[in-house]
């Protein structure tokens, strides 16, 4: 029986394949059975994605319903009226799919299973993506199998095992051949609202692939930079799992440029709780504590399979201390040092001034990829004068502020045969508003000389 069954689903399959699966000279006798699979998740932690990034990425309305009442006539005409239709809960009534359509199907027993068959006739990476049932009871589970021809067996499995109410995606780098997907009820099941699901061939994709689920994520540790990947199709995501191996701030860039495209990163811990989203094109600090994390970039509109995106995480340390190294001084005394007027030894400048200095963290080590404020207030109008910058990949730093207004002459003081007038004018550098400990916290500001001849 179940061989009869087996030859229908290979008849419909050849319908709606176009290709020839066997030598005509096989007989529905000779066929074996395969033999069924149990479908387990117990290796994989069954996570769960929050509501609020759980993107349903199919629509009802496109939806070819797979219940047999629902096939399309060509198919329903070879089943009806003297072979009713058997129900797909094993892989010898698979009902054949085609690549790129959308499905629906019920599944109405508890722990019950529905089964499909598709056949690629090139290599390349297989997405299936299952858009399961909203209701908390009901956990749904996703398999891939590749069929060996020559043992009748199912192998090369893939799972996708999330929690209730979140939908499962399975990537795999495929050969071409015939393929089963299976459905699993794990928990309850939902005989009212069926569930939706696709499978798509992608014939370029990045290195990366398969990273499609949390199971597939890609280790990475601390600092990393992704360059190359791309989202292939518009279900593709792209996974990492991030071992962070002590408390570290990260400078998040993400930055895409591929034309009519929206990607995003989402952050979760490691109970895929979420931390966070990042929009594309952004940069971002975030601080993270010890620990296992999970990234994944996806799309939220269109895709591009030629342009890659690109997601670095780059070790940042918060500054809480400058040295300045060098200012750019008028030259008429001792140009390239501080000196001394009386008030101590500062840097000396008029209307233009260059800051040098590297930024350090609280342990003295340099504090790279911070973004400062360099900034000095000078006594006319005590108007303030301020440039950002970040510190580079060694903490160091340089602004250079121009057209600065004259100074006021508040002091003077007589050097060989002149007086030289000047301001004390404080300088501050600041990282997130807070003002940073430095060597240097007050500048002369040079206002103008008379001669005096002795
Ligand atoms: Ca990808
Ligand atoms: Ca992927």
């Amino acid at each position: 029986m179940k061989n009869r069954s087996f030859l229908s689903s290979l008849m419909l399959s050849f319908a709606l394949l176009g290709v020839t699966l066997w030598p005509l000279s096989h007989t529905a006798a000779a066929l074996p059975s395969i033999p069924q699979t149990t479908l387990t998740h117990d290796q994989l932690q069954p996570f769960s994605v929050p509501d609020h990034l759980q993107r349903d990425k199919l629509q009802h309305s496109t939806v070819a319903s797979i219940l047999p009442t629902s096939l399309p006539q060509s198919i329903s005409s070879e089943l009806a009226p003297t072979t009713p239709a058997a129900l797909n809960d094993n892989p010898n009534t698979a009902i054949p799919v085609v690549t790129a359509a959308v499905y629906s199907d019920l599944i109405s027993e508890a722990n019950g299973q529905r089964w499909y068959t598709f056949q690629t006739t090139t290599p390349g990476k297989v997405t299936v993506y299952l858009q399961t049932v909203q209701n908390a009871a009901v956990d749904y589970n996703l398999h891939l199998f590749r069929l060996d021809t020559t043992t009748y067996s199912l192998v090369e499995q893939e799972t996708s095992s999330y929690g209730p109410q979140t939908n499962e995606q399975i990537s795999r780098i495929a050969p071409a051949g015939i393929y089963y997907v299976a459905v699993n009820a794990q928990t309850g099941f939902d005989a009212t609202n069926p569930y939706l699901f696709t499978i798509q061939e992608s014939p370029v994709y990045d290195s990366a692939e398969p990273d499609d689920n949390v199971w597939r994520a890609k280790p990475l540790t601390d600092s990393f930079n992704l360059q190359q990947q791309t989202i292939d199709n518009v279900f593709d995501e792209d996974w990492v799992k991030l071992t962070v191996t002590a408390a570290k701030s990260f400078r998040i860039n993400f930055t895409n440029s591929a034309p009519n495209t929206n990607y995003q990163v989402q952050l979760f811990n490691q109970n895929l709780q979420s931390l966070g989203t990042i929009n594309q094109n952004s940069d971002v600090l975030g601080s993270f504590a010890q620990g296992t994390y999970y990234v994944r970039v996806l799309s939220l509109s269109s895709y591009n399979a030629a342009i890659p995106y690109k997601l670095t995480f780059t070790e940042f340390k918060a500054p809480t201390q400058v040295e300045i190294t060098y200012v750019s001084t008028i030259s008429d005394i001792n140009a390239g040092q501080r000196i001394n007027y009386g008030e101590g030894y500062k840097w000396r400048f008029k209307d233009s001034i260059t800051i040098t200095g590297i930024a350090k963290d609280a342990s003295g080590a340099p504090a790279f990829n911070a973004p400062i404020t360099v900034a000095f207030l000078t006594k006319l109008n005590n108007k303030v004068y301020q440039a950002q910058t970040t510190t580079s990949a060694n903490g160091i730093f340089s602004v250079t502020i121009s057209g600065v207004q004259p100074a006021i002459g508040q002091y003077s003081s007589h050097v060989t045969v002149s007086r030289h007038y000047y301001d004390i004018v404080p300088l501050q550098v600041y990282y997130n508003g807070a003002a940073l400990s430095a060597n240097d916290t007050s500048l002369y500001h040079f206002a103008y000389s008379i001669w005096t001849g002795s």
